[in-house]
């Protein structure tokens, strides 16, 4: 008999195919073994160089795709009302400026969020989160903004950890009191960041209610002056940040968020050659948001082959928000980063999972399916990992693991 030594572990997965993400390319096993031991991957990879296990659970997957459990790294998950009524008048032909005179647009957004309560909070965005754990989602970044005071950021946020109370799935919080200037500033943009650099950011920090700062840079946001202060307020308070750049207008915001080491930079679609260069000395991810431009119409797409080019990780999310992008569907947001964006699968997929985490900070924790990391898996009901981008509004998930459970 053999002296084989057997590892002990909670739970194995057998006779499936992997999509480890973690290289060459997808990291395909045909025939795979993921073993979990205390929430962690013991083991993920081919059957014949697996060790001996001796698991209290065995699962035959019977041939289904695995990949590492899908991550939304940039949501508004949390914020009350809708703006179905607003999207009415655009069909109509209203404009943005329009509708945001007439009261309505993100300002509408923070008049109903400031009226709710944490409760309705976090009632109001379970819906939304469900269906993107349906898709096998496991981890999640929520940003505030639509408080636009001490008070109802800190609600905001607040609501968004308690998501992780409610579901299996992780939240990471972004603070973005930056996002617009409330109606009690008007016309006082740097009053406005005087009071989110001296009472939001300190106060919000030390309550440990953000994982890291967000900005929007924009012609109808904040100047790059403006972001800088909330940046180097954020660094100060040890915070990361993260920067919505570019998207309507080349504001050089991603080569400032580059400077002070932003963990992404969002949007890109007029990002340019100097800004490029300076995410990928700083090893700042690209965070595409295809459900944005498709919602707003854009033309200008992010450009891509110089991102490629530089060798800056690209990933895709969701941007679910009331205004630019409705969306809870993280698959469909890969089938728009291909269709819109021409991103190969290969791009599509790392960008759900292991440029994802890098965008969260997270990437020796989560993304791809290696020995130490959080067994969070996706398990697939397809033929092709290229199914899951290809198909649109088609749900193939199989079961959701989360931390090997
Ligand atoms: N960029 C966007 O597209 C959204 N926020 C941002 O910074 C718009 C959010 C909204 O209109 O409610
Ligand atoms: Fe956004």
């Amino acid at each position: 008999m053999e002296a084989a030594i057997l590892v002990k572990c909670d739970k194995v997965w057998v006779n499936a195919r992997l999509a480890t993400m973690a290289g060459p390319g997808l990291g395909v096993v045909e025939d795979g073994v993921v073993a979990a031991r205390g929430g962690q991957i013991a083991y993920a990879g081919p059957r014949t160089q697996a060790p001996d296990f001796t698991a209290e659970e065995t699962v035959d997957c019977a041939g289904r795709w695995i990949t590492p459990g899908l991550i939304d790294c940039h949501t508004h998950l949390i914020y009350a009302g809708n703006r179905a009524q607003e999207f009415e008048l655009r069909l109509a032909g209203a404009s943005y400026e329009e509708i945001a005179r007439a009261g309505g647009g993100i300002v509408s957004t923070v008049a109903a969020t400031r009226a709710a309560s944490e409760d309705e909070l976090v009632a109001s965005a379970l819906p939304r989160l469900d269906a993107l754990i349906a898709e096998g989602v496991t981890s999640i970044e929520i940003k505030s903004g639509y408080g636009l005071s001490l008070d109802a950021e800190r609600r905001m946020l607040r609501a968004a950890r308690r998501l992780a109370d409610e579901r299996a799935v992780d939240v990471t919080t972004t603070f973005l009191g930056a996002h617009a200037v409330p109606a009690e500033f008007a016309g006082n943009a740097d009053g406005y960041i005087d009071t989110v650099v001296h009472d939001m950011i300190p106060a919000l920090a030390a309550e440990g209610l953000a994982d890291a700062v967000d900005a929007f840079c924009e012609g109808i946001g904040f100047t790059r002056e403006q972001t800088h202060r909330v940046f180097e307020t954020a660094s100060q308070a040890g915070l990361p940040v993260k920067l919505h750049a570019e998207q309507l207008s080349n504001q050089h915001g991603a080569a400032l968020a580059a400077e002070f080491c932003a963990l992404s930079a969002d949007h890109l679609e007029w990002l340019d050659d100097a800004g490029i260069a300076a995410m990928a000395h700083a090893g700042t991810v690209a965070t595409l948001l295809p459900g944005a431009f498709y919602f707003t119409r854009e033309t200008r797409v992010p450009p891509i082959d110089a991102l490629r080019a530089a060798g800056v990780p690209i990933a895709l999310a969701t941007d679910s928000n009331p205004g630019t992008s409705p969306m809870t569907s993280l698959l469909l947001a890969m089938n728009m980063g291909a269709t819109l964006f021409r991103l190969t699968v290969e791009e599509c997929l790392l960008g759900v999972t292991h440029h994802a985490a890098l965008a969260l900070g997270l990437g020796d924790r989560i993304g791809t399916l290696e020995a130490g990391k959080a067994c969070d898996l996706a398990i697939w009901d397809i033929e092709t990992p290229a199914e899951l981008v290809y198909r649109i509004g088609f749900n193939p998930l199989h079961a959701r693991i989360r931390r090997g459970q």
